[in-house]
């Protein structure tokens, strides 16, 4: 018998937990946390726990298959790539390069940026600019208003801070290493402040709970700067020296007294200044903000940038327990050729493509449906889906499902059958992090731990093969050699690693637990000042006010609420949230796991025991829920862990799909958000 234990990471979902996978004559036996992964520290949450399972799930398909008359056949990868060469090709001559769009998936984007920048580069080799990302409703809005504020992206650092707020998060389903890291620094004294309308755990555990209507948390973030300013609280050394604006921000906030604020957010009025004056005297503090809660809103990015304002003015920038930046591995550059043509939802949404000349490079995928059905301002005719599933996970589904089915060419890579794939023309069969060899470098990014890994390859599975190869294969196969030398991933690997002294051999036998790439720096902005054009904190943004935005964040009515839309809140007098995450699936994926399907085994409306009443319901009654887009229908959770008159729906059920509910249109003026956690809608009792 063969047996070794191989050193890698999880990717069941982006937090990228070290572990330790047995191997017995060839087949995964065993699945332990990583003991000394500097993320996880042993833990593996139920997810991790479910990995062989997942391996092994009989619904993989293994091979590439192509529709012919409505069903499934079986071809050769050869057969495959051949097929989308001459498609792509066809398209292009008909219509234009443009005509072929790409979006990715979270699976994807979390391939490290290896992946990322392969389709990148394949789709400029091509000519195409159409290329999108499930970033059109998720973290994107942080990080764009992290580098108009700050000059780029920081953490919040709960593992050494006196104070943390959790923020439109629910760590202990959607990220449990942080919320395991909260309880230990808890042990330590650590002071936890949660921003949530639901009573989750960690809610009912914190020394203080704040539970703003849907939507409105950008408005309590101002009136917590009025309360910090006029009683004097803020760093006055720091925001002397190291911002730009504060003066401006001084008058605009007289506009969110806390008693106003206190009647947008339904938050009491003394319980805001209680919040702010914590918040601005505490020896450190941080705000660890939901990955997308305060993304999929109206605010989407004056409230991120309204978070990096408190942490600013309050003093705990680029500090032990505020917010501080990892260093990063260097990296060759993964070069693109220059397109004339911008893309699709960039003519409005311009800081979703670049901002200070910094290029995310990717069009607002919520504006695609409509330019698929309607073929302006260009058609587009060919979707390569790369690990995604958007007829469930993007708002408005009947749409995208009119859309797709509308399109002349669909390619879906995953792993299993999903909505999406079932109406495309080709599926691709993609390995599982256990198959291929990748760069996990984001640790520091997003946790600011400076560590770098190489996810290995330790099986494979059929004819599965990794995204980074099949974008590779079928660059060489469109006659790209020159732009793409390297001979497979590991080759592309070792490019990229090159400028770091390390490479996939090296990370593999040498460093199979990963190495450190540096320390956090604290108080480096003192030395360089802020990565902005300004070099300090920008509270008042030039860039945004040259482009007809508000330069210092301001509160907007969610699109479709009480207030902002009283007629059509007497036909869906009810608030509806949706997507807080369950722990154990990862959006549309792992319902079919059995293990995990046991444990959480149909979705399920959240309602306050007094809405409850008032519709005559109890736990468990089977009821519709309808907006003005569509109806589901599931049960009620009936409760006293959520605000009265909300309605808290998950994502990710084909069942009870909720994005028939949600909207494409965008709720964000500057970026094009949807609105997913803040919309009207109605219920009743049966079906
Ligand atoms: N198990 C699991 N983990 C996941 C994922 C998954 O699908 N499953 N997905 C991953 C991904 S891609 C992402 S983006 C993250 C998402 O992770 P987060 O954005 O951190 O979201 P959640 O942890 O679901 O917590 C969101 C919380 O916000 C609350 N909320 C709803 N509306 C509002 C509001 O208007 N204001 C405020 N303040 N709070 C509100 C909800 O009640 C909920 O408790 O999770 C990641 N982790
Ligand atoms: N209403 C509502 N909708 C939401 C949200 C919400 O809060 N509310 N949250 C949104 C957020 S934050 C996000 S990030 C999106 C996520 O949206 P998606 O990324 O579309 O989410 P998944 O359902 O996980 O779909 C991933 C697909 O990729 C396949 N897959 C898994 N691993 C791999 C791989 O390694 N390679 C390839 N090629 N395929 C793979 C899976 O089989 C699955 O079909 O959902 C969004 N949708
Ligand atoms: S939190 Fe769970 S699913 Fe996510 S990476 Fe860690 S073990 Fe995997
Ligand atoms: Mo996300």
């Amino acid at each position: 018998m063969t047996q070794k234990v191989v050193q890698t990471t999880c990717q069941l979902c982006y937090l990228g937990c070290g572990i330790d996978v047995t191997v017995e004559n060839g087949k995964i036996t065993k699945v332990t946390g990583s003991k000394g992964f500097p993320l996880n520290e042993g833990f593996l949450c139920i997810k991790g726990r479910s990995m062989i399972e997942y391996q092994y799930d009989p619904d993989r398909i293994l091979h590439p298959m192509k529709k012919v008359n409505g069903k499934w056949q079986q071809i050769s990868w050869d057969e495959a790539l051949d097929l989308i060469k001459g498609k792509l090709l066809e398209i292009k001559q008909n219509y234009g390069p443009q005509a072929v769009a790409i979006t990715i998936g979270m699976p994807v984007l979390l391939s490290g940026t290896s992946a990322v920048s392969m389709i990148r580069k394949f789709a400029h080799a091509f000519g195409s600019s159409s290329i999108f990302s499930v970033e059109s409703i998720c973290f994107r809005s942080q990080v764009i208003s992290y580098i108009l504020t700050l000059g780029r992206y920081y953490v919040a650092d709960p593992r050494n801070s006196k104070l943390t707020v959790v923020w439109g998060k629910n760590p202990e389903n959607s990220a449990p290493p942080l919320a395991m890291w909260i309880s230990k620094a808890r042990k330590e004294g650590l002071q936890l402040i949660v921003v949530d309308p639901r009573v989750t755990n960690i809610a009912s555990r914190a020394d203080m709970h704040i539970q703003p209507r849907p939507g409105t948390d950008c408005a309590l973030m101002l009136g917590m700067m009025n309360v910090i300013i006029n009683e004097k609280l803020h760093d006055e050394d720091f925001v002397n020296n190291w911002t730009v604006g504060f003066d401006k921000l001084v008058e605009h906030v007289q506009d969110y007294p806390p008693e106003k604020v206190a009647k947008i957010t339904r938050v009491p009025e003394e319980k805001i200044k209680q919040f702010a004056r914590k918040f601005a005297t505490a020896e450190s503090a941080c705000i660890l903000q939901g990955t997308n809660a305060l993304d999929q809103t109206s605010t989407a990015l004056n409230s991120s940038r309204a978070i990096a304002i408190l942490e600013a003015i309050t003093g705990n920038l680029d500090k032990k327990g505020g917010f501080v930046k990892g260093p990063m591995l260097p990296k060759s550059p993964v070069t693109v050729k220059e397109l004339e043509r911008m893309p699709l939802g960039i003519d409005k949404y311009s800081p979703f493509y670049s901002v200070f000349g910094r290029e995310f490079g990717e069009g607002q995928a919520m504006v695609l449906p409509d330019t698929i059905l309607t073929g302006e301002p260009y058609p587009v005719k060919a979707l390569i889906v790369s690990g995604s599933n958007p007829l469930m996970t993007w708002p408005e589904s009947k749409k995208v499902k009119e859309a797709f089915e509308k399109l002349d060419f669909l390619v879906v890579m995953g792993q299993v059958m999903s909505e999406t794939a079932e109406i495309a023309d080709l599926f691709l069969p993609a390995a599982t992090f256990l198959e291929r060899n990748e760069l996990n470098d984001y640790y520091s990014t997003l946790w600011a731990i400076p560590h770098v890994m190489l996810r290995k390859k330790i099986l494979q599975s059929g004819e599965a093969w990794s995204d980074l190869t099949f974008w590779l294969e079928m660059a060489k196969k469109m006659g790209y050699e020159e732009e793409f030398p390297w001979q497979d991933e590991d080759a592309f690997i070792d490019y990229l690693l090159e400028p770091s002294g390390y490479d996939v051999k090296a990370l593999t036998e040498k460093y199979p637990g990963g190495v450190n790439v540096g320390e956090v720096k604290y108080e480096a902005y003192k030395k360089k000042g802020f990565n902005t054009p300004s070099k300090k904190v920008e509270i008042y943004s030039e860039f945004l006010n040259n482009l007809g935005h508000d330069p210092i964040p301001t509160y907007k009515e969610p699109p479709e609420s009480p207030e902002n839309s009283p007629e059509l809140a007497k036909e869906f007098p009810l608030i509806l949230t949706t997507g807080a995450r369950d722990k154990h699936f990862t959006h549309s994926q792992h319902r079919n796991l059995p293990t995990l399907r046991r444990k959480s085994s149909e979705p399920f409306a959240e309602i306050h025991v007094d809405t409850a009443t008032q519709y005559g319901l109890t736990d468990g009654d089977l009821i519709s829920v309808q907006t003005k887009r569509g109806t589901i229908k599931l049960k009620a959770k009936v409760t006293e862990r959520i605000l009265p008159g909300i309605i808290n729906i998950p994502h990710g059920w084909s069942e009870a799909n909720i994005n028939l509910l949600t909207s494409l249109e965008a709720a964000d003026p500057i970026l094009g958000y949807p609105a997913l956690k803040a919309l009207l809608c109605r219920i009743s009792k049966g079906s």
